[in-house]
């Protein structure tokens, strides 16, 4: 590239958080839609057999494997032999792309973590270098999500993909985009999970939140103590090692996405059975086991937050235990549960902080509803009153009135179904959307959508989460002014969930339809 175009590009990349968008796209091909986008009528062809991507400034081994992946992706017939059909050639022809200038600004980064910069900027014949393509970003985030714009603006011609002139800026509006998936009521074999990783990027999603154990099945294999798999799992194969966990990790982590585990504690059982309850808070050796089981649960996870749950604490259980009424009269606080319940998550929020791993950590908005004394870097989880915006709102005002950091995820839970379109009331719901200062707003640092396991295992986690996902990625991703209206999102979304089908992903429709691409 010229040095004088790289200053300009450089330039340009420089103003995109500051700037204004060139336009906001309302129809456009890429989904989650871009922040801004200047497409044309004129076109450049790209024959697959000769497109190469071409890495300049510096190298990643993590943009490597990407270039692969999407090659993979943007051309998945590339084996079969050529088209005898000519291609579209006509007045708005203006030469073939052979090959995308991928320009990594600043030095490659190995794992994704809160606040990654993943802003890109695209340019595909543009004014200041006709004829050209380029990916420009500062970080090999930022790459990644623009290889992912890049390949869904390839639209298929006989043997060869068109693409239009386009200038293309995109960061997103906010920096914690999630996804929650629950293997303790049901296992999820690896490969499902990754298959969720894959379809996560395609999203531009970049949190997974893998609420791993539960009362229901512990399947997280402990070097510490193996004895919680052994007892607690369905079955020893329905578990996942140490190296099952590595390879979620990398295979998320190169995708640009973290990997967050939640142990939830102390527990959220019903009844007491004499078998199964919740931690007992009183019991000192309780905490010896949680601070070793944190110290390898921190190693082996290697992102800075975790999730500590302490969501729907039921009291009946501890009510039920003669020692736990003991101590609590000896700390004169008989009859306050909660106040033992504060006790608990402090003490286990004192262990986690001085760990050698140094965490921050996510909690339900329980622990903060309940004035427990928490981190000023605590991400507050807001999930409950889904069908009652005004609570939700109320809480989020609440939740950055005291300062704390939060993400919503209240009325993103798909594992609620229900009979006909429900994708246009999670369009609707948007964080910023309470009364509150502009300080206040940027404390809320996204949302996630939640996919509980209670009736979803291996055969219907995909077709269950996606594309309704998708819908939270856009919300999360794309400009406040952009997903304003269903009817505008509608096309895009039903072909991006073409895009998905074709990608060999086994997503529900929205409505009756058909994708044209769809070999049946
Ligand atoms: N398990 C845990 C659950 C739920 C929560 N925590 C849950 C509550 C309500 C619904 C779905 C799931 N199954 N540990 C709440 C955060 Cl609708």
């Amino acid at each position: 590239m010229h040095p004088a175009l790289l200053v300009t590009v450089v330039g340009l990349i420089g103003v995109v958080l500051g700037g204004t968008p060139l336009v906001n796209p309302t129809v456009g091909k890429v989904w989650p839609c871009p922040q801004a986008e200047a497409p044309e009528d004129t076109y450049m062809i790209i024959r697959p057999h000769t497109f190469f991507f071409n890495v300049t400034r510096n190298t990643c081994a993590i943009v490597d494997e990407a270039l692969l992946r999407y090659k993979k992706i943007m051309f998945p017939s590339l084996a079969a032999k050529k088209s005898k059909y000519p291609w579209r050639k006509d007045d708005n022809f203006r030469g073939y792309l052979d090959n995308l200038q991928v320009v990594l600004l600043t030095k490659c980064e190995e794992r994704p973590y809160q606040g990654m910069d993943e802003q890109y900027e695209i340019k595909i014949n543009s004014p200041d270098a006709p004829g050209e393509g380029f990916l420009l970003a500062q970080s090999v985030w930022g790459i990644l999500r623009g290889l992912e714009t890049f390949s869904q603006l390839l639209v298929p011609n006989a043997a060869v993909y068109n693409v239009n002139s386009t200038q293309i800026r995109d960061f997103p509006r906010f920096s914690y985009r999630g996804l929650m998936l629950d293997t303790s009521r049901h296992y999820l074999p690896v490969s499902k999970i990754k298959e969720t990783l894959d379809l996560m990027a395609m999203n531009k999603l970049n949190a997974f939140h893998w609420h791993i154990v539960d009362d229901q099945s512990f399947p997280y294999v402990s070097s510490a103590y193996p004895g919680l798999s052994e007892q607690g799992a369905y079955s020893p194969s329905h578990v996942y090692t140490e190296g099952d966990i590595a390879s979620i990790v990398t295979y998320g982590n190169k995708r640009g996405i973290r990997v967050l585990p939640e142990f939830d504690t102390p527990g959220r059982d019903g009844e007491p059975d004499g078998t199964y309850g919740p931690i007992d808070p009183t019991n000192d050796a309780n905490y010896n086991f949680l601070k070793t089981l944190f110290e390898e649960v921190t190693t082996r996870f290697p992102d800075h937050y975790l999730h500590l749950g302490g969501d729907e604490v039921s009291f009946d259980c501890w009510k039920s235990n003669p020692n736990i009424t003991t101590f609590m009269s000896q700390l004169n606080i008989t009859g306050d549960y909660s106040k033992l319940e504060e006790l608990y998550i402090s003490k286990l929020i004192e262990i986690v902080g001085n760990l050698p791993t140094k965490n921050g950590y996510l909690v339900w908005q329980e622990v903060f509803d309940n004035g427990v004394n928490i981190a000023d870097d605590t991400v507050v989880h807001i999930w409950k009153n889904g069908n009652t915006p005004l609570i939700f709102k109320e809480e989020l005002k609440k939740v950055t009135a005291a300062g704390y950091n939060t993400i919503l995820s209240s009325c993103w839970y798909l594992n609620y179904i229900s009979y006909g379109v429900d994708w246009h009331k999670y369009y609707q719901c948007d964080p910023h959307d309470f009364k509150g200062t502009e300080a206040q707003k940027r404390l809320v640092i996204g949302g996630e959508a939640c996919m509980w396991g209670e009736y979803v295992d291996r055969t219907n986690l995909i077709s269950r989460t996606w594309p309704r996902a998708s819908v939270v990625a856009e919300k999360l991703w794309s400009n406040a002014t952009i997903t304003l209206s269903t009817d505008q999102a509608t096309p895009r979304l039903e072909e991006h969930r073409c895009r998905l089908l074709g990608r060999g992903y086994d997503v529900e429709p929205l409505w009756q339809s058909f994708c044209a691409a769809d070999v049946i």
